[in-house]
This record gives structure tokens, sequence and C-alpha cells, in this order.
């Protein structure tokens, strides 16, 4: 049986082992999107993981929705993304890019032109924005004509191709956490009446064309997706999550997907937004690699391996704290506390300064 320490093979990669590095918004990029030399020493830092995810990264000026993330849409960014990939590969790392946009999760003082955020329909999250000005409420998007969707898919194509321009190994489609793809994906923020609303096959319809675009630039073997069925930040509601997203999970099966990505996140805050389910079906349905995340440990990621109950594990808090976590949880030493307080934005401290076992 393999263990967490063991290798998998991830399309043309040989994975050392099968913990990942969670995508994890870090807000240290520059305001043009460009990411930071800090970035290079981070992500090079956490290079023993079996796979990085990159931070959920912004496929166009209308898909950002935080200050000071990094983006993937031009040629500044491939060349500021360059040295962190050329850095985690010189020490035998493997990095994906995701990719992101935010949909109605933004704000139009962070809009070109300071137009509206654009959704699936027209229905205004609960919450604030954050955005330069401080937090601002959100406001109501504009609903995407269906002409301009072709429009989207190219943003995710352009996007795909500058990742391999920068020199990831693949890329990982946000499909999660209530952005754009999210909120097509869920009917509380999908009221559509067309094509691409009411079934559950089109309000996926999206997720699979994206999909087919990027498979087209990257070959299926090296694309992978995230999704959160259960996960109600962002004002995410499902009336019936659990045949949602199974059906996804069936539509997605014959894409031959480098992995699936299913967070539990929201399993802690039971009855705030509901209906949970085991996701554990999303596994058994799905025909890939599977990986999991949120609120493992070691003893439960070892068991959630060990188990069959995922092949990968990613984690979040623990690697961002912990630079040098396979080799903590491979001796079972202790492990630096994360400091929520420089989790997003500022500078080296609480980002590249955590320390290693070894000094
Ligand atoms: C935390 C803060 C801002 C963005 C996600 C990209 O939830 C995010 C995110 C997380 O997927």
């Amino acid at each position: 049986m393999p263990d967490l320490f063991s290798p998998l093979q991830l399309g043309p990669a040989t994975l050392p082992n099968r913990l990942v590095m969670a995508p994890l918004t870090r807000n240290r990029a520059g305001r043009d999107g460009v990411p930071t030399a800090m970035m290079a020493e981070y992500y090079a830092q956490r290079a023993s993981a079996g796979l990085i995810i990159s931070e959920a990264t912004c496929i166009s000026p209308q898909g950002v929705g935080y200050p000071l993330t990094p983006g993937i849409w031009n040629g500044a960014q491939v060349g500021g993304w360059a040295p962190i990939t050329q850095a985690v590969h010189a020490r035998g790392g493997h990095i994906y890019c995701q990719l992101w946009h935010v949909g109605r999760i933004s704000h139009p003082s962070l809009q070109p032109d300071g137009a509206l955020p654009v959704a699936p329909s027209a229905v205004k999250p609960e919450g604030e924005a954050y955005t330069y000005e401080g937090m601002q409420p959100f406001v109501t998007p504009r609903a995407l004509a269906i002409e301009e969707i072709p429009g989207i898919v190219e943003q995710y194509r352009v996007a795909a191709k500058n990742a391999a321009a920068a020199g990831f190994d693949g890329v990982e489609v946000h499909a999660a956490n209530g952005y754009l793809l999210d909120e097509f994906l869920r009917d509380g923020s999908n009221r559509r009446t067309d094509a691409y609303g009411g079934s559950v096959e089109n309000r996926a319809r999206l997720l699979l064309e994206v999909l087919d675009a990027v498979c087209a630039v990257w070959g299926s073997h090296r694309v992978g997706v995230r999704l959160s069925p259960i996960q109600p930040f962002n004002d995410m509601r499902d009336s019936d999550p659990e045949t949602t997203f199974s059906r996804v999970v069936e539509l997605l099966n014959p894409l031959n997907l480098a992995y699936l990505h299913v967070t539990r996140l929201g399993m802690d805050a039971p009855g705030a937004a509901g209906p949970y389910f085991d996701l554990t079906r999303l596994r058994r349905l799905w025909q890939g690699i599977y990986m999991t995340n949120h609120g493992y440990d070691r003893a439960s990621a070892m068991a959630a391996v060990a188990q069959g109950e995922a092949d990968l594990v990613a984690f979040g808090t623990l690697f961002l704290a912990n630079p040098d976590l396979v080799e903590r949880l491979r001796r079972d030493a202790p492990l630096n506390s994360p400091d929520p307080s420089t989790f997003y934005g500022g500078d080296e401290r609480g980002y590249t300064d955590y320390p290693f076992l070894d000094g």
C-alpha cells in the first residue's frame, strides 16, 4: 500500500511524496500583478513538497478581486513567474499554476475602468470586498451575456499558454470558493435560464469549456481542477450540493485530468450554509487521482492515503509555517505555528522567515 511519503506518478512527473502545498493567497505581488523576488524565495523554500500549487493567479484584469495578487495575463507577469518556477525546479520541485477569475468577488475599484464585476447572474454576495481603499461592500455584479462566454474561455486559454511560457509544470483550474466557475456551478449564484444555467449539465458547461481550452494547451495529464462542494464562504450555497457535485464529477471523469482536488473547507461550519454531505462519495465516483484538503494533520493525512481516501493531501497553513513540512512529518518532528497576522500582505516577516528544522 502507498503511504504519504511514497512517490506518485502525476502525468509525466514522478512526485517524490504525496504532500501537496495547497494554493495560498499571500498578497505579496506588485500592484501590477507581477510576482516579486520574495515570492521566489518562499516557493523555493517549500520545493520538497510532492507538488506546489501556486497561490490563485488572475487570468485577466477582469479576474482580479484582491490587492497585490499575482496575474498571468501579460509578459511582465510571465517574466516575474519564470524565476519562481526555475527556483522550484532547481531544488527538484514541481509547481502548478492555479488559474483564477474571481467573478463577483471583486469591486469596481479593482476592475478596469471601474466596471462592475461579472458573474453568472446579477446576485450580490453578502459581505465586503478587500480593496486598496479598505473593506467596501460588495456590489451587484453584472450578469455575463451569453455572447461574452467565449471571451471568458479565451482568458483561461491565454493564461494557460502564459503559464507554460513561465515554466510551470501544469495548471489547476480554480473552480472553488465562490469565484467565477464555482458561481456558475452552484444555484445560489447561478440563476441563468440559458444553456449555462438550470440543470447541473448547464451549470457545469462553462467549467467544461474552460477545461477543454486549457487541456488543448497543456494536455489533460497536466491539468487539475479544484472544487469546494460544501464551502459557504463568499455567500455560496446550493440547493442540493450532493447531487450537483456528484454529477460534476461524473462529467469531469471523461476528461482524464491529472487530478481532482476537493477541499473539505466548510466541514467545520456545519449548519452555516448546508446541506452538507459525505465528500468521500466524490472520491468513489472519481476515476483518477484524488487530492483532498483541509483540516488534516500527520495522523489523519497518513490514514487518508493508507486507506485510499485520497492519493494526495494538500496542506495550507502547515506548509505556510513549515517550509520543510515533508521532513518534519516524516520525522514526526514539532511544527512551527502559523501567524495569521502575516497571512495576507506584508513583507518577508511571516513569509520567508519560518525556520527550518536544521537551521
Ligand atoms: C483567502 C483570501 C483571498 C483569496 C480562495 C483565492 O479562497 C482564495 C483566497 C483565500 O480560494
